[in-house]
């Protein structure tokens, strides 16, 4: 597919990355780039050989800052629950996709930004992003997950600061409440996501899906049921190659060859 609203690059065997490129309105999301968001997400995974996928914004200024205010303004009942309802279905492809999702926020992370950064499984930002969930200050609140994914990350209390208050967090402040999990110079951003990528590329790969797997859906589960999953899943990377191949390089003193 040609895209109008991404850029898409391919680094590294293994790796997609991909710049939501609409940086004349700080790469606001409309329905259009929402759909190639979808598509996108769609096209990367049906390719066996990619394993992890990179969002990051285009320019310097913005990650993406938000749903597009000026098509919401013509919105009514009606639009705005399918609207929300089309940011929440793309945004939990990136949270259940197979591919490992991670957001390299180099600006603004606000509103469905910040949503679309909450949705992905790692966040790395620049020391110069601001995140925030403003929507309140709209008239609005979170409509893309977000009042239910910074619970989860953060605690409810936090959550409820954030989202109440609609002031912007610096950079620093999301990296100490757990938010981000790394941060960098702006200008080191992307060695900072490929150190991480590089890490996560070498390990075994079906190990990588299933840990990633297991954790997602244990979240909607009692610890005793989590508990159950975890044993089946862990239990079954006995019957593949994957960990005789990483069980054997340990014990031979050598790098396993997954
Ligand atoms: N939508 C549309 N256009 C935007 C957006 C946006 N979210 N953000 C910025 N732009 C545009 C500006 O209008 C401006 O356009 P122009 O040059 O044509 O005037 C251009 O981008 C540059 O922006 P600024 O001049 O404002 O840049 P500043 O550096 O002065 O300010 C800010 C940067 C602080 C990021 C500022 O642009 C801002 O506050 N933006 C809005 C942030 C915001 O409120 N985001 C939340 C939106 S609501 C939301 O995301 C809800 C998600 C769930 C939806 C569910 C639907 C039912």
């Amino acid at each position: 597919m040609n895209y109008q609203f991404l850029k898409i690059e391919k680094p590294k065997v293994g790796l997609v990355l991909v710049k939501i490129n609409r940086p004349q309105a700080l790469n606001a999301l409309n329905v259009d780039l929402l759909r190639e968001l979808e598509n996108c997400i769609s096209e990367a995974e049906n390719d066996p050989a990619n394993r992890i996928l990179v969002l990051t914004g285009e320019g310097e200024k913005a990650f993406v800052a938000g749903a597009d205010i000026a098509a919401m303004k013509e919105y009514d009942q009606p639009r705005a629950e399918d609207f929300s309802e089309l940011g929440q279905s793309v945004f939990n492809k990136f949270d259940q996709s197979r591919l490992i999702t991670i957001a390299a926020i180099n600006g603004f992370a606000l509103g469905g930004g910040m949503e679309l950064a909450l949705s992905c499984d790692l966040r790395i930002g620049s020391n110069k992003a601001k995140l925030g969930l403003p929507e309140v200050s709209l008239g609005l609140i979170p409509g893309f997950g977000g009042t239910q994914r910074l619970g989860r990350l953060v605690g409810v209390g936090r959550a409820m600061e954030i989202i109440l208050s609609g002031d912007m967090i610096s950079a620093e402040e999301a990296y100490r409440i757990g938010i981000i999990n790394r941060i960098s110079e702006p200008e080191a951003l992307m060695d900072t996501v490929w150190k991480l990528t590089d890490s996560i590329l070498s390990r075994g790969p079906i190990a990588i899906q299933e840990a990633k797997r297991i954790i997602k859906n244990g979240i909607a589960l009692s610890p005793v049921e989590g508990f159950r999953i975890e044993k089946l899943a862990f239990a079954g990377l006995f019957s593949g190659k994957e960990s005789k191949e990483g069980l054997g390089a340990f014990l031979e003193k050598r790098k396993p060859n997954f």
